[in-house]
This record gives C-alpha cells, structure tokens and sequence, in this order.
C-alpha cells in the first residue's frame, strides 16, 4: 500500500493537540508528560501505520470495531455517494431515508426472527439510554410502573454517558459523576479466574447467577424492569462466562418476569463465530444493544432491536415515545452500515471467525506456559490473558493494572496493539486476520510477556 503521511507534519500535530485536543479516558497530566499522543494516520487490513511511519498490528481492530479491517474502498465509495444523493434527513415525524429503512431491516434479518424493529442511535451509550427509557415507560404502559430498577454486573461496561455510566459498574466512573441515579444495582460479574476460588468454573457460574436471584429477592421481584449483560464482558477484560451462567440467569429471568438485555456493543456482528454473542452464550434476549461492529466502526452508527412481544404492546398503547437524535438513522453511516453487513455476508466474514477460532485459541493457549500468565481464553475472535504473580493460587501482582500497563507499553513498542484491562491483557483482531498474522500476534504478545517478566521478576511468588 501506499504510505501517504510522508506530507504531515507530526511534530506540529503532536504540539497542536497537546494544545487543543482534550482526550476522552486519558489522565492528561501523564499524556502531558510523555509527550503528547502517538498519531496513528492510516491502516490496511490488521495493519496500521503511526506518524513516524511504524508499522503496528492492530490487535483490538480500533475499539473491538473494525471487524471487517481497515481499508475497504466499498465503504467509503457508499459514503460518498450517499453523500451526494443525500447527505443528510432526518428520520423523525414519520419520514425516513432508503438507507435507514434498509438497513433496519437488515439488521432484523440477521438477527432471529422475533426482532422486526430497529431503532437508530450514533453509539453503543446512546444505544444504552435508548433501552433505559423505554423499558421504564414499556412497564408503565404495561401499568405496572413500579417495574422501573435494572440491574447489572460490576465491571459491565454500557458505555460513558451518565444512564449508561450507572447501568455499568465501573465504580471509578461512578465516584466522577456524583450521585448514583436510582434504580440501578450491580452483581457478581461471572469472573472464575478472580472470584472462582475451589470451585469448578461450572459451579461458578451457578454462583454468580444466583446473586442475580438474591439481588432481585432484595429489590423486589415485581419492581424489577430488566437484567443486563454483554454476553462476554468486554472492558472488564473479556469474561468468558462458564456455561452455566446464562442458561441459568435466563431461567431466573423469565421466573420473575424481567426482560433480558444483551448489550452485544461488542459481542454483535461475528465477533463470536455466530452473528450474535447471545447465540454463542445461549439465552434469547428480549432487547439487543447494538453498535461497533455495525459498521466496523467506519462511521458512527448504533441501533436497538425489540423483540416483536414488547413493540406489539408498545405501538398498540399510542402515544409518542419523547426520544430520539438528530443523527439517529444518519444516511450515510446507514449506508456504511448496510454495505458492511453485505461484506460480513458476500465474504462470510462470521464464518470465518469459528474457522480461525480453534487457530486463535491454540496460539494464546500455548502463552498459558508463561510464568505470568495465569490463564489464556478465548472465543471467536476475542480472548484474554491472565496476568498474575502466582499461576497456582491466580494471586494477583499488587496494584491492579499496574502490570498490565507495563505490558501494554511493550507490546505499542514491538508493533503490536493488545490492551490492559487491568491486569488483563485483551485481543479482539480483524475478522480479515490470517494465520501467519494469528502467529505474529502470538511472537509479540510472547515478547512483551518476556519484557514484563524481566520487569516484575523480583515480585513474583
Ligand atoms: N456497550 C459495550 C459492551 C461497550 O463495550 C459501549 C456499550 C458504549 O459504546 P460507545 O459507542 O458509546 O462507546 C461499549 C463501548 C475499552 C473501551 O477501553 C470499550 C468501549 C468504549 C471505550 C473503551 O475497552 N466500549
């Protein structure tokens, strides 16, 4: 490919934005005093490229986003002819575009038959305080407004605006923006390797879901609106549940009347092996939170799927539903959307993920070896790795993250993006990733796992 960032400028870029950008999850004393961002200015297939001409595997596809990898010309062909037909209209007051409309009813199309409805938001937060506000005035409808708490898992992650702040459980995002809003609870998040102790992870899994039972026996059974999950907890560090979780939290779910949320902001679309995580992890959801992969991040774009039983009372109820975005259904991230899921079809890019899913798992399995590395998961194309001070007993090094941002560092430094989720390292590759590039994220991640080790060394057990 041709390399085009020979005409920018870094240096001034890096002084601009030290100056101007003030940068989302960043702690910009320390950004300040390394100065400044690493400028990433184009990408191909799994690879991208930094200002001072670097070449990186791209290990996280962007934000668990670009499924199908990056530079594909039909996607931005679609946008700029979108844009010249009609950049812009809105899908409020009963009008709509062709893309909005088509692209509704793709998503519906892939997903099973019960989901006729898709509603547009721009991300996976949006998509989020969509489902908030019409699971509380669904139940109202439903005259049965006391139904209004949710409850989810500690560490869920359901993106950064203020309702979808609280239905997570990052608590550190909690303490930055003040009270907590009512009605939202957290429980055990489905995590064997920290919380498993003794026990099997199958008897685990039974464990965490009944503190959903003991939460839910604590709120009220009948005040109780929805349980929300991601199928696999993505920011937490990529939990696997045991098998038996989610069989077991539907059946408490469906005991109690609570609808089931399946936030698949990063699960959706193939990341799994099938096209959505809830068919991987086996529970049917009432609601689908829906973003990322969409549209392989090319555009924003998010969208909300109701199950036919909710929307056939909602609609039949009237009344306007007071929500919605100037962006919601945008033409030309539909449009990008729309022509990516036709990829994700034409090139078979989900089945391709179950092909390489055995490939993928061996590679971070055969990591399991390393004397910091307490566990290697992975499913599909998205896995984790363990870090720890004791493979035996999982005991963690002291500090949570501390180690895994060393980590991190030496991965960026030999070329290859894998993130810390605490001292979690995660990977979530292209669905266009070969074998030999599988490989080669196996050689970096081992070299950076050999760096932290020299670093840690003293402190093992
Ligand atoms: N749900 C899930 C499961 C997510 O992972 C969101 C909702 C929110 O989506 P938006 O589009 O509003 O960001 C997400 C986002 C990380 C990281 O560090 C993860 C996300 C976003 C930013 C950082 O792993 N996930």
């Amino acid at each position: 490919m041709t390399i085009h960032q020979k005409n920018i400028n870094i240096e001034e870029i890096v002084k601009a934005d030290i100056a101007h950008h003030f940068h989302p999850f960043t702690d910009h004393k320390t950004f300040h005093e390394a100065g400044g961002p690493r400028v990433i200015t184009q990408g191909d297939g799994v690879y991208l490229w930094d200002g001072k001409g670097n070449k990186i595997l791209d290990g996280m596809s962007g934000l668990w986003c670009v499924n199908i990898g990056y530079g594909r010309k039909e996607l931005a062909e679609v946008a700029y002819k979108q844009m010249l037909d009609l950049p812009y209209y809105n899908t409020f007051f009963k009008t709509t575009t062709v893309p909005a409309t088509e692209l509704a009813e793709k998503i519906s199309s892939v997903l099973p038959k019960r989901f006729k409805h898709v509603f547009f938001t721009n991300s996976g937060s949006e998509s989020n305080d969509t489902i908030v506000r019409f699971i509380r005035h669904y139940w109202k409808l439903m005259g049965k407004p006391y139904r209004q708490h949710i409850i989810g898992r500690r560490r869920g992650y359901h993106g950064s605006t203020w309702v979808a702040a609280n239905l997570g459980g990052m608590t550190a995002m909690h303490e930055q923006g003040g009270d907590a809003l009512p009605g939202f609870h957290h429980v055990q998040q489905p995590h064997w390797f920290d919380f498993g102790g003794d026990k099997s992870p199958e008897e685990f899994g039974l464990e965490a879901a009944a503190d959903l039972e003991k939460k839910i026996l604590e709120v009220g059974p009948e005040n109780v609106a929805a349980f929300y999950g991601e199928p696999i907890q993505g920011a937490a560090g990529v939990l696997i549940p045991p098998s038996t979780y989610w069989p077991e939290v539907q059946k408490i779910c469906r005991k109690y009347g609570i609808l089931i949320v399946a936030d698949e902001v990063i699960c959706g679309f193939g990341r799994t092996g099938k096209w959505f995580g809830f068919e991987t992890m086996g529970f049917e959801p009432d609601i689908v939170a829906m973003a990322k992969g969409l549209s392989s991040g090319y555009l924003p774009i998010g969208a909300v799927a109701f199950s036919d039983h909710l929307t056939k009372d909602f609609f039949a109820k009237g009344g306007e539903f007071y929500h919605g975005m100037t962006y919601a259904g945008h033409p030309v991230a539909a449009a990008v959307a729309l022509k990516n899921l036709q990829i994700l079809q034409d090139e078979k890019l989900v089945e391709r993920v179950a092909e390489l899913a055995p490939y993928f798992s061996n590679m971070l399995k055969a990591l399991a070896d390393h004397p910091i590395v307490g566990e290697a998961r992975s499913v599909g194309l998205i896995g984790a790795i363990e870090l720890c001070k004791n493979k035996k007993t999982r005991e963690r090094f002291h500090e949570p993250g501390r180690v895994g941002g060393i980590c991190r560092d030496h991965c960026f430094n030999n070329g290859l993006i894998m993130r810390a989720c605490w001292d979690t390292m995660v990977l979530a590759p292209p669905f266009c990733v070969s074998k030999k590039e599988i490989d080669e994220i196996g050689r970096l991640a081992r070299l950076a796992l050999d760096k932290t080790h020299a670093d840690v060394k003293a402190e093992l057990a």
